[in-house]
């Protein structure tokens, strides 16, 4: 599909909507001024997305470009002034049939591919993890079931917290109503579940780069996957229109290496009080095999 994608780079250069992104490759995490592509996928989900999105581009282009033509060749040919006597016929069998097939066959060779994103995206894989997003008016609170149920809630730093808590925390560029108080942290080529629902009204948990978005319920579970292949942070926001603060409850994600997440998980056991994860599973493993 890298055809697909020079392609579509080109069709969006010339309609002037292409930030230049996926031509040369830059990594961006979050959106970008004057972007109109997506962010750099990180997930074969949303790898597939580009794909997909390519593939419709082409196609697109070259039934807009096919109609223009035929029209401007009408116009011109059969004009008042090239055609005083029109042609009185009414019916082509063969021609109706063609205009009739043909749409089909496009949308069949647009279906495959999309119904066989649908189900990657939908069916979860053999899940590795799981994590719980539960959406609030106005921020995201967090579950880690399989790391001892630890919680915490991600705040958006707002704009006149925003240099003082990057000063605080290092943080270079931060990026504006996109910071959260407490990250999201998840390790690398893991298949993570995100179970989804809300406190209070819909929500939507959505992380651009890696292809997810999903409704938060009030009283209902969702649930959707990712495997990001990259380490870094990514950004995403509600995504479901909430209230006034919709556009204030942001989400930051940081993928790290496994071993990372293994000392962020002690950390944040430590912090609500649990005790550290090995020796729990030593104390389950002397149990498994004393005699009953
Ligand atoms: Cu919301």
């Amino acid at each position: 599909m890298r055809f697909n994608r020079i392609i579509s780079a080109v069709i969006l250069n010339i309609l002037g909507l292409s930030s230049g992104l996926m031509i040369t490759g830059v990594s961006a995490s979050s959106a970008v001024p004057w972007q109109k592509d997506f962010q750099p996928a990180v997930t074969s989900v949303m790898e597939d997305v580009h794909d997909f999105h390519d593939l419709l581009l082409v196609i697109i282009t070259l039934i807009t470009v096919f109609v223009l033509a035929l029209l401007l060749y009408t116009m011109w040919k059969f004009s008042a002034k090239r055609n005083p006597v029109p042609s009185k016929t009414t019916h082509h069998a063969t021609l109706e049939m063609a205009w009739t097939i043909v749409p089909v066959i496009i949308l069949v060779v647009i279906a495959v591919p999309s119904f066989k994103l649908l189900y990657k995206a939908d069916v979860l894989p053999k899940v590795d993890m799981t994590i719980k997003a539960i959406g609030n008016q106005w921020n995201w609170g967090y579950e880690y079931p399989d790391h001892g149920n630890f919680s915490f809630v991600a705040n958006m730093i707002g704009e006149s917290d925003l240099q003082q808590w990057a000063k605080e925390n290092k943080i270079n560029n931060p990026k504006r109503l996109l910071e959260t108080d407490a990250e999201v942290v998840v390790p690398v080529n893991t298949n993570v579940r995100v179970q989804v629902t809300s406190n209070d009204v819909l929500h939507a948990w959505a992380v651009p780069a890696f292809g997810v978005k999903i409704d938060a319920v009030p009283g209902r579970l969702n649930q959707t996957w990712f495997n990001v292949k990259k380490m870094g942070t990514y950004y995403g926001q509600c995504s479901e229109l909430c209230g006034q603060n919709h556009g204030f409850m942001p989400i930051k994600v940081r993928v790290v290496s496994k071993s990372e997440f293994a000392k962020w998980v002690t950390a944040q056991r430590a912090a609500a009080g649990l005790e550290p994860l090995k020796q729990k599973r030593r104390e389950v493993a002397k149990l498994n095999n004393s005699p009953r």
